[in-house]
């Protein structure tokens, strides 16, 4: 009796147990992959990881499909495909025809489900012969799949060779959902062009950890990226400057929808911002009516803030303002739009407040929810208007006191601008240094007193007066912004600078094949 006890007891722990070791004599008429779900050094983190003993064989004749004819599906299965294909080698097709002969299949299904209420939980449940990825909505599951390509190992060397006919993938089942929903970065393209090419690069890489939000700065005092058919000077004259003197560069209309569409096939929405009233210079520039400072109006190539702005008494100066946000409104699906409004050194306090409420109603008519930057706490506002917390916590509080919503991202800990240490060869100094475990080692759910039901979440700008291609970028924005990913999404109790930086090691091989030129921080025992 008493052994028997013991042998129950054994086999329960051989079952749940995720050690390799123990399930060396196969409890399952198939073999054990060559690791558990446990030692997948995934980032972000999930929220539950259980292991089951056995395999499941990914092979050239793994079927993939969806439950109904859903094109949006439809469109995830063919990412999933050619992620699984460019990673392993294999040439595995989602064609489901001959359904019958599988020997295992790899199913994305949409199912109601309490414990998953969010759009962007999701559960991946493999088993012997089917792997499938279930959650609420499309967004889920294509989270669920970047957790699925993190489980999935390297099939090829870089050269293509080593092609394996079958990958072994352990047992389990990974339960996952976001701590918040609001998990993103931001990229100055206006002291620095990025080309579209560049950004979809670095959106390909975000999706990867899970990023939702991708906030772009199209204007500022040295440059105006984005073409507004109103108003032609902005770009013809604006899209030619930037920091240093360069030519600059800016999106068409085209290629603006462009990265919007690409962005959105990646789960990830697009907040474009117009930075007024200051930091506008290039559009009073191209258009003198708009200055306030009285001011005669030269391009400008440098680096200093604070010293521009539009002229916030002027009835002509709103109408261009909405015709911009109209242009913008229209070819932006997400719901957001960003009026920049910090550092407005040069415009009266009473005018600023003036401004700042005006233009949140011109906002609000074209069907967006205003972002600005925390000084707008400082007008009286909606409570549906957003503050980003960049540098004063008195104005986040004002905001929070007003009800609205804060997104963090303060300079001392969220900036990608910051130089990681003295030696950094990129980067500004201004907030401090921000080495890699300093970005990490932070509560955003209790940063400055901020009530967590007030924080949206969390999103880390990259402001480009010291970068001017992707190369420069990647040094910055990595391995930082995975850190910040894991912020914005893994429960707080389970987040570990000790436990993360031992995954983070494991990334390397991830980024050297995606050949990104990540700052190999000497806090991290890179292992590739
Ligand atoms: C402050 S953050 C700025 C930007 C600069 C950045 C450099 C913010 C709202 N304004 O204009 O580019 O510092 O780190």
């Amino acid at each position: 009796m008493v052994r028997l006890l013991l042998l129950t007891i054994c086999f329960t722990i051989s079952l749940i147990s995720c050690n390799p070791k123990k399930t060396s004599v196969p409890l399952v008429p198939n073999p054990p992959a060559p690791f558990t779900l446990k030692e997948v050094p995934f980032i972000p983190k999930p929220l539950s990881v259980k292991c089951d003993s056995g395999s499941f064989a990914l092979t050239g004749s793994t079927k993939l499909y969806t439950t109904k004819p859903n094109i949006e599906l439809q469109a995830i299965l063919k990412y999933l495909t050619n992620e699984i294909n460019g990673k392993t080698g294999m040439n595995i097709s989602n064609d489901t025809k001959d359904e019958q002969d599988l020997r295992t299949s790899i199913h994305l299904k949409i199912h109601k489900d309490t414990i998953l209420n969010s759009p962007e939980a999701y559960e991946i449940k493999i088993t012997k012969d089917s792997l499938q990825i279930s959650a609420n909505k499309p967004e889920g599951i294509f989270r669920g799949i970047q957790t699925l390509l993190q489980i999935i190992p390297q099939g090829t060397d870089s050269t293509g060779q080593n092609r394996p006919k079958e990958i072994l993938l352990p047992l389990g089942t990974v339960k996952d959902v976001p701590f918040f929903s609001w998990r993103g970065t931001m990229l100055d393209v206006a002291r620095h062009f990025f080309t579209v090419e560049e950004v979809k690069q670095y959106i390909r890489v975000l999706a990867a950890y899970k990023i939702n939000r991708l906030h772009l700065h199209l204007t500022d005092d040295q440059g105006w990226r984005i073409a507004i058919n109103a108003y032609p000077k902005l770009t013809e004259l604006g899209g030619k400057t930037e920091v240093g003197g360069t030519p600059g560069g800016y999106y068409s209309q085209a290629n603006y929808k462009e990265l919007v569409t690409f962005a959105a096939k990646h789960y990830i929405t697009i907040i474009p911002e117009v930075d007024m009233p200051g930091h506008t210079n290039a559009a009073s520039f191209a258009y003198p009516f708009l200055d306030g400072t009285g001011k005669s109006i030269r391009s400008y190539t440098g680096m200093k803030v604070g010293f521009s702005t539009f002229d916030t008494r002027k009835d002509t100066v709103y109408s261009f303002i909405e015709n911009v946000i109209a242009e913008i409104a229209r070819m932006t699906p997400g719901p957001y739009f960003h009026i920049g409004g910090d550092e407005s050194h040069v415009t009266k306090k009473d005018d600023y407040r003036f401004f700042v409420r005006k233009v949140e109603k011109l906002v609000n008519k074209h069907g967006k929810k205003m972002i600005g930057w925390d000084e707008i706490a400082n007008a009286a506002l909606d409570t549906g208007s957003i503050a980003q917390f960049w540098n004063n916590a008195e104005n986040a509080k004002k905001a929070t006191e007003k009800g609205m919503k804060v997104i963090l991202s303060p300079g001392k800990k969220a900036y990608l601008d910051m130089k990681y240490n003295s030696k950094s060869a990129h980067g500004l100094t201004w907030a401090g240094y921000i080495p890699t475990d300093t970005a990490y080692n932070w509560q955003p759910e209790t940063y400055a007193d901020i009530p967590v039901e007030s924080i949206l979440g969390i999103e880390a700008p990259l402001w480009s007066e010291t970068i001017s291609n992707l190369k420069e970028l990647e040094f910055l924005a990595f391995p930082r912004i995975i850190g910040y990913a894991e912020l914005g999404w893994t429960h707080p109790t389970q987040r570990n600078w000790e436990d993360y930086r031992k995954r983070l090691a494991k990334h390397a091989t991830y980024l050297n094949r995606k050949n990104i030129n990540y700052y190999r921080s000497p806090l991290i025992d890179w292992e590739n």
